[in-house]
């Protein structure tokens, strides 16, 4: 439960973290490697592994490249069921809490327990709540869910709070790989006031008052990709808002 923990006493000590997305289908081994080496610089808390689909990545090779090349814990974020490695850390085990897909919420897990339980991953039961940011994105197409509405605060809510009920020991708000905007700052606040256990956010992160704007509204774990795949100096300021908020 190292990882676990680490996240929960942050989160009782208000201490905002940063994971970077590193998409294996889109990471060639050698860019694994100085993405890990920078992290590691910058002190990154993260490192997520994951894809909607891998059509060429291998997540093996690129969690072994990370590793050798930084001591920053290294969890897969599944995009299926399929995204499995004993070279990991820790996995998200994603129940897709916003949806009322059965394979999303129980089926996939069912396929996917003994492979997780032989790579001997730690475990991290995560309510995955999709938010619809404007654009229908991989994860809404894949999963057959419709997202929450972004203005709908208070499905948003009960949907937390069940999730936690639940035994969910975090929650994810998700805004879609590449959303055209991240998840509003009200919604993230509603939900942080609603439920003890720690909240990510991601989707749509681009400029560094974006994500200042996500912290101070109450997210605990912020999750950046894109943006960083096409601005790798983006990574430094998101350290620094991260640092300069923490030390307040
Ligand atoms: C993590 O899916 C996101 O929650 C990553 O989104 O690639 O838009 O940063 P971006």
């Amino acid at each position: 439960m190292a990882i676990y923990k680490n996240i929960y006493e942050k989160f009782i000590n208000k201490q905002k973290q940063l994971a970077i997305l590193i998409d294996p289908d889109k990471t060639n081994i050698s860019d694994a490697k100085s993405i890990a080496i920078e992290c590691e610089k910058l002190k990154i808390d993260y490192i997520f592994v994951g894809s909607s689909l891998l059509l060429n990545g291998d997540i093996d090779s690129c969690i072994k490249s990370i590793k050798s090349n930084c001591n920053i814990p290294v969890i897969i974020f599944p995009g299926n069921k399929m995204q499995i490695s004993s070279h990991a850390n820790g996995i998200l085990f994603l129940s897709l809490i916003s949806g009322r897909n059965a394979e999303n919420l129980i089926g996939n897990h069912v396929i996917a327990a003994p492979q997780i339980k032989k790579a001997e991953l730690e475990v991290i039961p995560t309510g995955y709540m999709l938010i619809d940011c404007g654009k229908t994105t991989s994860v809404n197409y894949m999963s057959n869910t419709s997202p929450i509405p972004s203005d709908k605060n208070d499905i948003a809510i009960c949907t937390a709070i069940a999730g936690e009920m639940l035994g969910l020991k975090m929650v994810y708000l998700e805004g879609g790989s590449g959303a055209s905007k991240p998840i509003p700052k009200e919604m993230i606040k509603q939900v942080s006031k609603n439920i003890t256990v720690p909240m990510i956010v991601g989707g749509g992160i681009k400029e560094t008052s974006q994500a200042s704007d996500i912290w101070n509204a109450g997210a605990d774990l912020l999750v950046v990709g894109n943006a960083l795949e096409k601005n790798p100096e983006f990574i430094k300021s998101l350290v620094n808002k991260r640092n300069e908020i923490n030390h307040k």
